[in-house]
This record gives C-alpha cells, sequence and structure tokens, in this order.
C-alpha cells in the first residue's frame, strides 16, 4: 500500500490539497526541472491525488518541494486535474495556511520557489496571507476573436503567473446559478483560442478564461475557467493578478491603490500592484481554512489505484 500525506484547505471556496509526503524523489535541479520529471515520469501520483475517487475536478494540488534558493521557506509545484500550473494564487494562500497549521510556518515574511520564479507570501497574525506575486504584464489588449455561437468579442491577453483571456463585454450573467452557461461560454472561448492560433507571448497556451462583471460589494467579480474545465471558486490569484496589469496598463488603477476582486461565489481578495518597469508586481491578500488532514492510500490492486481513466 502506498500512503500520501495530505492536508486539505480551501482559500474563498477553493480548494487546494498540499502533498506533504509520499511522492517519489524528483532529484536535483530547479523547480522547472522537477516540475518536468513530475510530469514526464511520475504522472500517475499527480492523477491519483487529483482525480476521482480520491480527487475531484475542482482540487489543486500543491507539492511541498525543497527550495531552489538559499533562505527560501520552501518550494511548490501546483497541479489540478488536467496538468500542471505555473503559479497559483489560492494555492499558496492555502499552502502557508496549512504549514502554519501543520506548526512548520510562522507569522511573517516567506519566500517560496515555483516553477515560474520565486514569490513572497506573508502570513499575517490573524490568519490571512498576503502574496507578492511574480510580475504580471498585459501582452495584448482588445484582441478579437470569434467565438461559435457568439460571434465576435474582444478579450486582453495577460499574464499573472498563468495565461489568461480577460473579456469585460460578453453580455453573460455573473451568477452562481448561471455557472453551467458560463462554463459553455469560457470553454467555447478556450476552443476558439486554439483554433485561431491565439496564446501568448513566445506561444504560450492561454488555458485560463476570465470574465468580469459589476459587483456591489466589490470593485469587479469574476468568473475564472481554468484548464481543467472548472471554474475557479475563489477570484484566482493570477486572474486578479493579470486584471490588475489591465488596469495598470489602461492607467484605471495607480500603484499602491486597493482592489477588491470579488468572485462568482462572493469570496474576496484584496489586492493592489507595485510598478516593476514594464510590468506589475501584484500583491494579494486572502484567507484559507483547513477541511481535512488525511493520509491518501494506493492500492495497487484497485482499478483505479491511479484514479478513474488512469
Ligand atoms: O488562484 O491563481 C489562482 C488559481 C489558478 C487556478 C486556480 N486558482
Amino acid at each position: 500500500m502506498k500512503r500520501i500525506q495530505v492536508i486539505d484547505s480551501h482559500t474563498g471556496g477553493e480548494p487546494t490539497r498540499l502533498v506533504l509526503e509520499g511522492f517519489p524523489d524528483l532529484g536535483s535541479g530547479n523547480l522547472q526541472e522537477k516540475l518536468e520529471r513530475l510530469r514526464g515520469e511520475h504522472d500517475r501520483w499527480r492523477t491519483a491525488c487529483m482525480l476521482e475517487p480520491r480527487g475531484h475536478d475542482v482540487l489543486v494540488g500543491a507539492l511541498l518541494c525543497e527550495p531552489d534558493t538559499p533562505g527560501a521557506t520552501c518550494g511548490v509545484i501546483f497541479f489540478n486535474n488536467s496538468g500542471y500550473l505555473g503559479m497559483c494564487g489560492h494555492g499558496t494562500i492555502g499552502l502557508v495556511a496549512s504549514l502554519a497549521h501543520h506548526g512548520r510556518l510562522l507569522p511573517g515574511l516567506h519566500r517560496i520557489d515555483t516553477p515560474v520564479g520565486p514569490i513572497e507570501a506573508r502570513l499575517h497574525e490573524d490568519g490571512s496571507v498576503t502574496v507578492r506575486n511574480v510580475p504580471a504584464y498585459r501582452y495584448r489588449r482588445a484582441v478579437p476573436l470569434d467565438v461559435a455561437g457568439h460571434g465576435r468579442l474582444h478579450g486582453d491577453i495577460a499574464w499573472g503567473g498563468n495565461w489568461f483571456f480577460l473579456v469585460s463585454d460578453h453580455g453573460q450573467r455573473l451568477a452562481l446559478d448561471n455557472v453551467d452557461a458560463l462554463t459553455d461560454f469560457t470553454w467555447a472561448i478556450r476552443q476558439a483560442l486554439e483554433a485561431q492560433g491565439v496564446t501568448g507571448e513566445d506561444g504560450g497556451e492561454i488555458d485560463h478564461i476570465e470574465l468580469f462583471a459589476e459587483d456591489p460589494d466589490a470593485d469587479s467579480r469574476n468568473f475564472v475557467l481554468c484548464p481543467g474545465k472548472a471554474y475557479d471558486r475563489s477570484p484566482c490569484g493570477t486572474g486578479t493578478s493579470a486584471k490588475l496589469a489591465c488596469l495598470a496598463a489602461d492607467g484605471k488603477l495607480s500603484p499602491g491603490q486597493v482592489w477588491r476582486q470579488a468572485s462568482i461565489t462572493g469570496s474576496e481578495f484584496e489586492a493592489h500592484y507595485e510598478p516593476e518597469g514594464e510590468r506589475i508586481r501584484p500583491y494579494l491578500r486572502g484567507r484559507a481554512h483547513i477541511s481535512a488532514e488525511a493520509t491518501l492510500t494506493i492500492d495497487e490492486a484497485d482499478p483505479f489505484a491511479w484514479g478513474i481513466g488512469h
């Protein structure tokens, strides 16, 4: 029987499963190299944790790793039901809250290495966490896209640790009782991006779609479709970072000015940015709650040992 020790949490409704122990040794090298080794040689460990019957489509995994750089608290590799994520904002908040819960981390500032670069996270005394994300930027503005069944729409392409297509003028109702239609619509956008060869810089796949609407309590409400076709229950840390980059590029948000981003479930991140050359440095504050401490077991005799479909 193989055993994997995990802590589950949720950040604004979006779940994170922190893997503390039990994955194979990923050898030496930096986190990008370790991610490639995990993807290439040991991907079934991801599928065992993320897919049914142990996981589900909404879950994001965070594998605790040794840091790349001296002085960093830890390294992390994020993944989900469909593959690997560069960075994950809600997942970083979940990681910090889970390590604190496990007695491995105290309030204060922590550097954390990710495959897309170092980030920082401050655990506050009240349990909330501020993430200093990787630099974000808008790559292209108002890109036209023909979406089957919906005609032509326009969106911005921005990097916030993952690639996003951000659409404000879409005619959709952003409400929890409309998530099936929103999922169909954003999935059609994703397919149109692929079919029309629209990518991020250097051909980066745009695998997150983000819609915006007004919100009575926050500066904006979003709906974010994640790569595996599940929607983010939180306001999405990397998606909020991409939004900040667009607001900054349009001159609609000043450095240090607070932006409250609500999710489709009503949870919120408080965000701001600092200028950093041609890019911006996003800061996101949110809170995670622990939902389980568990040992996952993998029985090789189980026909679904490595997840349904694997
Ligand atoms: O919070 O950055 C985020 C995120 C990405 C995918 C799901 N959540």
